[in-house]
């Protein structure tokens, strides 16, 4: 490519940029890695696939995916997205995708995971993000069992569930998600189904560009071990699928719990989404005012400072 040397206000010779070349946007060959390893039929497949549109028609470039999970069957999900990506500890993925978070402004962290993640060993985590308001999207793909570790009973599992763990039938009240993220403080809580694609693609989009935490509870069905469980969501299996009503009033929690407490399939769509500051605005503003004090100094000087303030 050819370059023009131009003139500078400083009398110097430099080297004119070229002009900037329109990127398209990735191609699902571009960014798919490995074959998927789950079940033939696991509702899981349609997540990614969609996640895959969302990057292609949002033009997410390879360098700035950020795609991470705990463990879990659905939690499998960086290893097939050929990108940056962790898979990281059980219930653990929060606390390592806040730091992404917290320290890559010009990302959107995007957090996959299932039921069992999500609410039992990362019950806490969860909590303490949501509160937190930390930017980044979790989408939780709630298929009402443990799926990898071979049908134990999760959380979210209803009441009779027989399961390896109970075999007699679940008898613990399982949580519910949408009211969990609305009263742990998350500031976008929506609810989709993997046999509904264009809403899911529709509620990536929207839980992507909210500044906060965005939960998105997505049904996907486990075929191997809780076949047929989200029939009733699905207008093929004779189910029904209703879009939250056009007068819901988003910004209004109580009405929100209530379309949280219908009774399954209840409604699908955004229940919830408020403004509010996030902790990375809060940080940022901080760093801002303490580097400021730090002017000039050298690393090691500013540690010195720190430690004289500590003694
Ligand atoms: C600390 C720890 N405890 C337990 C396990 C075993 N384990 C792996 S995945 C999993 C549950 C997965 O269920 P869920 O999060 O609902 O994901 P799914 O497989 O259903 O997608 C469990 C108990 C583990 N890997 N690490
Ligand atoms: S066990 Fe269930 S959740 Fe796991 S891959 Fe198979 S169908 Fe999907
Ligand atoms: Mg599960």
């Amino acid at each position: 490519m050819s370059q023009t040397l131009i003139e500078n206000p400083t009398g110097n010779l430099a080297v004119n940029p070229p002009a900037p070349v329109e990127r398209k946007g990735l191609t699902k060959k571009e960014v798919a890695a490995d074959h998927p390893t789950w079940c033939h039929g696991c509702g899981d497949f349609a997540v990614l696939a969609l996640y895959f549109k969302l990057i292609e028609k949002r033009k997410i470039w390879h360098e700035k995916i950020t795609t991470v999970a705990g463990i879990g069957c659905s939690s499998r999900f960086p290893y097939f997205v050929q990108a940056h990506g962790a898979h990281y500890l059980h219930g653990r993925a929060l606390p390592f995708a806040s730091g992404i978070s917290l320290s890559r402004p010009d990302l959107h962290v995007f957090v996959f995971g299932g039921d069992g993640d999500a609410f039992s060993i990362g019950g806490n985590h969860f909590n303490h993000t949501a509160r937190k308001n930390i930017k980044m999207t979790y989408c939780v793909m709630d298929n009402w069992v443990y799926g990898l570790t071979k049908k134990q009973t999760s959380p979210t599992s209803p009441l009779g569930f027989k399961s390896k763990t109970d075999q007699w039938g679940a008898m613990d009240y399982p949580i519910n998600p949408m009211k969990q993220a609305i009263s742990a403080g998350a500031t976008f809580v929506a609810r989709t189904t993997h046999t509904n694609p264009n809403h899911v693609l529709q509620m990536m989009e929207a839980a992507m560009d909210h500044d906060g935490f965005s939960v998105l509870a997505c049904l996907s069905e486990c075929v191997e071990f809780y076949d047929g469980a989200f029939d009733a969501s699905n207008p093929r299996k004779g189910g029904v699928f209703n879009e939250v009503p056009k007068t819901h009033d988003v910004t209004d929690e109580l009405a929100a719990y209530k379309l949280a407490g219908e009774p399954f399939p209840g409604s699908f769509g955004i229940f919830y989404k408020v403004s509010k500051p996030t902790k990375n605005a809060k940080e940022a503003e901080i760093n801002k005012s303490y580097q400021s004090k730090v002017a000039g100094l050298k690393d090691w000087q500013i540690l010195q400072k720190n430690f004289d303030r500590m003694k």
